[in-house]
């Protein structure tokens, strides 16, 4: 018999934060995925981010795929909205759940296999629409629920648990959000909590499409040596080009760093993301040299992590489609049903 409730006991000496909860009410049930696995230090990321921002657990929804990865938001945020789609179907679910509710932190969750295999098409519409979302994908180059065959981000030549060579191009989400116009593009290991955290707060702060893939090892199937996913491999090969410290709005801004090493990206909600250079001349504002820059460091086997690009003044797809403010179910009738007249008017506009 298994046990997947978690005792609701809150020890009295628990701190709370600004909203009055615990760290405890951030979190899910409990976890079924193999000891070990990256996908449950990324659920442990983004309780930690939740928490420390003061976000009321029931002001996000959580939505994802189909996958072990896309299983990971029962173990986090309880009280929230959720959403498990089909397979790959994420972000259109999302896009419409947000057009119906603007008022909701949108939190889609999912895997390489989801967002880069059947899920592609979705991921690429999400991307460039502009859907206002913290988008992380759980990246471990394998179908993990399905027993470890290659998904479309496993890089070529690496090799499987059992010795077969993947011969097949990888798909590089991190490139492609950035081509279709994400505004906040991230890459992030999950066994470096340092780097993530600040990272997921950004993303649910920001004003526009955010993309993390997380570089996150399943031990069960894609761990051994040969693999590009595995912890020694990620932990050999990272190169982070910038550390962000997440400054929460009307927060002091106290640590003063010298000009060039450090820039302040005021963000949508009034926080402030200050980014600590750790390769010099990199500009996380500029689109084109970051894809140049990843695609140079791939070419020599780094994988880089950090924020790679932010717009600053992102705007979403209501802006777009200059959407009325109000969630639609808070519109009143009269607001929904406005009459033949309105109709009438609609329809010749569009003669
Ligand atoms: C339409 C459909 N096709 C195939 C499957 C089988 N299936 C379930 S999960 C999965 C892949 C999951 O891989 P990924 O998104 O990388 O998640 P991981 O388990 O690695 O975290 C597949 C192919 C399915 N559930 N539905
Ligand atoms: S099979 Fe892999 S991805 Fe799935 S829970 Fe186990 S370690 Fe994680
Ligand atoms: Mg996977």
């Amino acid at each position: 018999m298994t046990y997947l409730a978690k005792p609701r006991l809150h020890h009295p000496s628990l701190t709370r934060n600004q909203v009055g909860y615990t760290r405890r009410d951030y979190e899910g049930r409990i976890s079924t995925l193999c000891a070990g696995c990256g996908h449950d230090s990324i659920s442990a990321a983004i309780i930690q981010a939740c928490w420390e921002l003061d976000i009321e657990p029931h002001r996000v929804a959580k939505l994802s795929g189909i996958g072990c990865s896309s299983k990971t938001p029962d173990y986090f945020l309880g009280a929230a909205h959720g959403f498990n789609t089909v397979h790959g179907r994420m972000p259109s679910v999302l896009t419409g759940a947000n057009l119906a509710n603007r008022d909701l932190l949108y939190l889609g969750v999912s895997g390489d296999g989801d967002s880069a295999s059947i899920g592609l098409g979705q991921f690429a519409n999400a991307m460039r629409r502009g859907v206002r979302m913290a988008y992380i994908v759980e990246n471990n180059g394998v179908y993990g629920l399905t027993k470890g065959q290659f998904s479309a981000t496993a890089d070529r030549g690496s090799r499987s648990k059992k010795g077969v060579i993947n011969n097949d191009s990888p798909v590089d989400l991190v490139a492609l959000a950035l081509q279709l116009g994400a505004t906040y593009v991230a890459r992030s290991f999950s066994g470096d909590k340092e780097q993530l955290v600040p990272l997921i707060k950004g993303a649910l702060g920001h004003g526009g499409a955010a993309f993390i893939d997380v570089i996150s090892p399943c031990v069960t199937f894609n761990n051994h040596a040969g693999s590009t996913k595995s912890y020694d491999y990620v932990r050999q090969h990272n190169e982070a080009v910038s550390r962000i410290d997440f400054l929460p709005p009307h927060s002091e801004i106290t640590a003063r760093y010298a000009p060039g090493e450090a820039i302040d990206v005021p963000q949508h909600d009034g926080s402030v993301l200050r980014l600590r250079k750790l390769h010099a001349g990199y500009d996380p504002t500029d689109r084109h040299a970051a894809l140049s820059h990843l695609n140079t460091q791939q070419a020599r086997g780094e994988i880089v992590t950090g924020l790679l690009y932010v717009d600053p003044v992102a705007t979403d797809l209501h802006g777009a489609l200059n959407t009325c403010s109000m969630p639609l179910n808070q519109l009143d009738e009269r607001a929904l049903c406005p009459g033949a007249e309105a109709l009438q008017k609609i329809n010749a506009a569009l003669r």
